[in-house]
């Protein structure tokens, strides 16, 4: 049992991960870190923390083993610098966020303060906020943990132990590995939606069936939130970009050409796939 976990910015990810933690006893204490005192109180009022701090690294993390940053991508290294500020030293830091080379290879600036494990539980969805975490979010669900070569071994199995007694599933990947995997199976498809939504007319709603809503559900995730992730994976994501648009070339090509042969074939190598997997 840890002494005194601290996340960071509990929304929809970081209050999941305090619930979890509280209701499995995870740790005698979840301290919040919070902006603003209306998160600070919905969160408290949630059981998603026991105790919260406005802004104050230094009290929220004095006697913690385990600092968690869970804010959206773009906040994650001005996290990173005020934690390199606090008094305290030898805790170990580990993030959520959807990306991992860059904010990896910042922290690494700080290795004489804190060990950094990068993570990234896959779920949550397109909702933000603590109103909309839950306790058992992580079950069953993969959470990434990344590993180079100047990555503390400890340090990541204390980590992976905090995320399985949640009920996730870890895996340990480079922090290039994450990014250019997850560039194709989680924000090719964000880019994927956004173009799709853009190509339609919502005056034709009444029309629109349930296939229209599957492939469009993540359209409706935060724009601050998704420009951060998807420009801190520029290179990985141009890459899966191009061969999404060569696949949608073939398409055309094949629909243009009238040729029925090439259309049924991918439409059946994508049916495999698809089946497959789910
Ligand atoms: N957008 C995903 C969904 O709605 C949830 C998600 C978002 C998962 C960001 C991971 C992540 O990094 O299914």
């Amino acid at each position: 049992m840890l002494n005194r976990l601290v996340i960071i910015g509990p929304g929809l990810i970081g209050g999941s991960l305090g619930k979890a933690v509280i209701a499995r006893s995870l740790a005698r204490e979840v301290v919040g870190v919070f902006r603003q005192e209306s998160s600070l109180n919905k969160a408290l009022a949630l059981n998603a923390v026991t105790k919260g701090y406005i802004s104050n690294y230094e009290a929220s993390i004095k006697g913690a083993e385990m600092v968690v940053i869970a804010t959206p991508v773009h906040i994650i290294k001005d996290v990173l610098l005020n934690l390199s500020r606090v008094e305290s030293k030898g805790f170990i830091v580990t993030d959520v966020g959807s990306t991992k080379k860059e904010i990896v290879d910042f922290a690494k600036t700080f290795s004489g303060k804190f060990k950094f494990v990068g993570g990234h539980p896959l779920a949550g969805s397109e909702k933000t906020g603590v109103e909309f975490s839950q306790p058992n979010l992580f079950e069953k669900a993969v959470c990434v943990l990344t590993k180079d070569k100047d990555t503390d071994e400890s340090a990541v199995k204390t980590v992976k132990n905090l995320w399985e007694s949640t009920g996730a599933l870890v895996d340990v990947l480079s922090p290039s590995e994450h990014d250019s995997i997850l560039a194709f199976t989680s924000h090719l498809p964000h880019i994927v939606a956004y173009s799709l939504v853009n190509s339609e007319d919502s005056k034709y709603s009444r029309y629109m069936a349930s296939g229209f809503r599957d492939t469009s559900r993540i359209a409706s995730s935060d724009s601050i939130l998704w420009n951060s992730i998807l420009m801190s994976n520029r290179a990985n994501v141009l890459y899966a970009i191009s061969i999404f648009k060569k696949n949608l070339d073939i398409l055309e090509g094949a629909i243009a050409n009238g040729d029925t042969e090439l259309l049924i074939k991918k439409i059946k190598e994508a049916q495999e796939v698809r089946d497959e997997i789910y």
